[in-house]
């Protein structure tokens, strides 16, 4: 098998990279180890920075996403039984972000790409990644019970976390970059309308709480719980105890409960492996940074390296200047450094650590007064929440 881009994974990343390249003329070709279902399935990230919305549109990607994404032109920082509202266009001249599932982004990606983009194959589990130092790097895959190579220009590893394509980078040269919580996040579905019209983000002294939403019907909400936490061991009304405890306001404010639908537990790390590239080999997205999802930066930070690859290889191919590929590792990790400081900002302001002292405390509502009450501050958060731009 031949092609000039070899994506590995069929996440955000990999799908939006093959639906660029469609674009711009230059094929290549997915794999994707799991299959349809699960991918379209695997509950994700929620908020689309402005940046993120503008590239699906470009992309051809966003019919749905403009009928049934919510704009959001701001959220509610929630603290010691205050509620602050940021208004992201007025902070930020104009910018604000739209509450669109991951999975709904990507059953979007997919159904084009089966419709008019190039091979992406399901069930196609790559094993290795060689020549990366080539001219002409494979992968080796497996699929349908037989091993195959698939002959490429360029590799793209977008396989997440616990894919193949890091592990291709020379030990020698890499830099690893990490930091675990002491806690994770318990996440539900819940079939009830939102409680609020925008994001809630709270501090209590019993933990963090986000209130967000999939649609008008829809509520996602999470809850800060200890590391190692089995989400069968929380009833559903104890879910929806903890949370009212934790949104706790002054005013009438209620929480409305209902069904859950869904729930489970991801644990929260910040990680970043430099370089991005090596030789013909480009990591995009989780396979090269993860941020924890308190900035809403996940999927963010995912697109924005695909959409750096995506421009580097066009102004290559079409004018012949390598500059742009040359300086991809080096123009994805100013954003992603960035990214990394607001989610961990956001984290450890808004999180309370198992060994925190009153000090801590303390400091924390004294972050929040900050951005509460100083519009630099909270210009900051307007500007990080809504998204670093995309060269
Ligand atoms: P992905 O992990 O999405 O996709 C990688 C793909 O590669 C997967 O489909 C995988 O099956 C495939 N793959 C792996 N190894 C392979 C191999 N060897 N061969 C072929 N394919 C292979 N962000 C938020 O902003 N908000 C959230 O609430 C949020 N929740 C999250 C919950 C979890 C459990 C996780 C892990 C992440 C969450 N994130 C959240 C972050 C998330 O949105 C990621 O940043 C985003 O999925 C990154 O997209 P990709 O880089 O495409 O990686
Ligand atoms: C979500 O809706 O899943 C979501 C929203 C905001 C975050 C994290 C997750 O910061």
């Amino acid at each position: 098998m031949r092609t000039t881009v070899g994506i590995i994974g069929a996440g955000p990343a990999g799908l939006l990279l093959a639906r660029l390249l469609h674009r711009a003329g230059i094929d290549s070709v997915v794999l994707e180890s799991r299959d349809r279902a699960y991918v379209e399935r695997r509950q994700r990230a929620g908020i689309l920075e402005q940046g993120t919305v503008d590239v699906l549109r470009e992309a051809g990607a966003a019919a749905r996403m403009d009928r049934e994404g919510l704009p959001h032109d701001g959220i509610e920082l929630r603290f010691a039984r205050r509620r602050h509202r940021v208004d992201f266009p007025a902070l930020t001249g104009g910018r604000s972000v739209t509450v669109y599932a991951q999975t709904e982004v990507c059953k979007d990606l997919i159904a084009l790409q089966l419709a008019e983009g190039g091979p992406l194959l399901f069930e196609a589990e790559a094993l290795a990644v060689e020549g990366a130092e080539s001219e002409n790097p494979r992968v080796h895959f497996r699929h349908q019970g037989r091993e195959d190579t698939l002959h490429c220009d360029y590799v793209v590893g977008c396989d997440g976390f616990w894919g193949v394509a890091r592990t291709a980078m020379p030990e020698a040269l890499s830099r690893v970059y990490e930091r675990t919580y002491p806690y994770g996040w318990l996440g539900i579905l819940a079939d009830v309308p939102p409680s609020h019209d925008e994001l809630v983000y709270a501090r209590h002294d019993r933990g963090f709480a986000l209130l967000s939403m999939r649609s008008p019907t829809v509520t996602r909400a999470y809850l800060q719980v200890p590391d190692g936490t089995d989400a069968a061991d929380w009833t559903d009304d104890e879910i929806w105890d903890e949370l009212d405890r934790r949104l706790e306001t002054d005013d009438a404010w209620r929480l409305a409960r209902g069904p859950v639908t869904a729930k489970s537990v991801t644990p929260m790390r910040s990680y970043v492996h430099e370089p991005m590239r090596h030789g013909r080999l480009f990591l995009a997205g989780d396979a090269a940074h993860i941020v924890p999802p308190t900035g809403a930066k996940g999927l963010n930070l995912a697109v924005g390296d695909v959409v750096t690859f995506a421009r580097a290889l066009v102004a290559y191919r079409e004018k012949g200047d390598a500059s742009r590929l040359d300086a991809y590792s080096d123009t994805c990790l100013r954003r992603v450094w960035q990214a990394e400081r607001f989610s961990y900002a956001m984290t450890t302001m808004l999180h309370r650590a198992p060994d925190a002292t009153p000090f801590d405390d303390r400091i924390q509502l004294a972050r929040l007064d900050r951005i509460t009450t100083a519009r630099s501050a909270e210009t900051d958060l307007a500007e990080s929440y809504t998204g670093f731009p995309l060269d």
